[in-house]
């Protein structure tokens, strides 16, 4: 196998030249809008959700580029919730991957707008098929799309962000509700970011044409990491590491928001977060995929390193 480092990259340099072409343009779309969407999703990512797919597609013989949809559809939905969840309404961050938020270059009602586009798009895309539609690429396409509107929805990503908002809305009163226990988190992470990411993983198996055990045994190794991705996420706005976020640290505690560090304290969150690599380890070999490339974009995943 090629060094993870030049897996990466490459994979990096094939999503964004897809995403590129995926992006909607002049003349059908409206130049603000398109700047807007473009500024958020050439912005810098580190595009681990579309790298998860296409290694996922991989991982079971497939061809990568049947998973190239799947991928960049992703891409986009993870950017628009970015975008939305910046927003002042939301956690009024200012800086994302590095960069001024949209809202704060473009102004709020065109991020509305752009994340609005973003989400839609990913639907047209994940639809298409440039090269023709076989029924086998229907069966798959419909699968996967009925797998990422359910992830991205409100009983998955927009759910796990309801449950996020309510945690920190005072009643009439000023009142705050009781904060979650330590079950109400891990449902809300595994909804907030977790979905997205089983989704990606599922996606691209499904696109590669995975047996179901294969499909099974990616998905619990994703939900792993999806779980392990939010503690390390929870011990970095701890440690105050912005760099590696991307965004403000020190924010989540600051709202008071329930945090694997608060719940646990650190040393048994970095514990844990080892324990969902190994549980991702045993559901990889029970579909003989411990070989594949996918523990090691999970460690990846986990780490947050570039
Ligand atoms: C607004 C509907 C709606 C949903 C928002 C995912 C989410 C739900 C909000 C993001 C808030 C957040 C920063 C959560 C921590 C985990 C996370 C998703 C980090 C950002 O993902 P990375 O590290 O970012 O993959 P890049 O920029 O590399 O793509």
């Amino acid at each position: 196998m090629t060094p993870l480092n030049d897996y990466l990259e490459a994979r990096r340099a094939e999503i964004d030249t897809a995403l590129a072409a995926a992006l909607p343009s002049l003349p059908e779309c409206p130049a603000p809008l398109a700047d807007a969407m473009k500024y958020s999703v050439t912005a810098g990512g580190k595009r681990l959700r579309p790298i998860l797919c296409l290694a996922s597609c991989e991982a079971i013989g497939g061809d990568r580029q049947a998973a190239m949809p799947a991928a960049c559809a992703i891409e986009l939905i993870h950017t628009y919730s970015l975008i939305h969840d910046d927003l002042p309404a939301m956690d009024n961050d200012t800086m994302r991957r590095g960069q001024p938020t949209l809202h704060v270059v473009a102004g709020e009602a065109m991020a509305i707008l752009a994340g609005d586009g973003l989400l839609t798009e990913a639907f047209a895309l994940l639809a298409r098929e440039p090269r023709g539609l076989t029924q086998t690429l229907i069966d798959r396409k419909v699968r996967v799309i009925g797998i990422v509107a359910t992830a991205a929805g409100p009983i998955g990503m927009v759910g796990g962000q309801a449950i996020d908002l309510a945690c920190v809305t005072p009643d009439a009163q000023g009142t705050l509700p009781p904060a979650l226990d330590a079950d109400g988190v891990r449902l809300m992470h595994a909804k907030k970011t977790g979905a997205l990411i089983r989704a990606a993983a599922m996606s691209g198996a499904i696109m590669g044409g995975a047996r179901d055990g294969e499909i099974e045994a990616v998905d619990r190794a994703a939900a792993e990491f999806g779980l392990a991705f939010q503690i390390v996420d929870d011990i970095l706005d701890v440690e105050g590491v912005s760099k590696d976020l991307g965004k403000t640290a020190g924010k989540d505690a600051a709202a008071g928001k329930p945090t694997y560090p608060a719940l646990y304290g650190l040393e048994v969150s970095r514990r844990m977060a080892h324990e969902c690599l190994d549980r991702a380890g045993t559901a990889l070999s029970a579909a003989s995929l411990q070989d594949s490339r996918l523990m090691e974009i999970g460690r990846w995943i986990v780490e947050r390193s570039n």
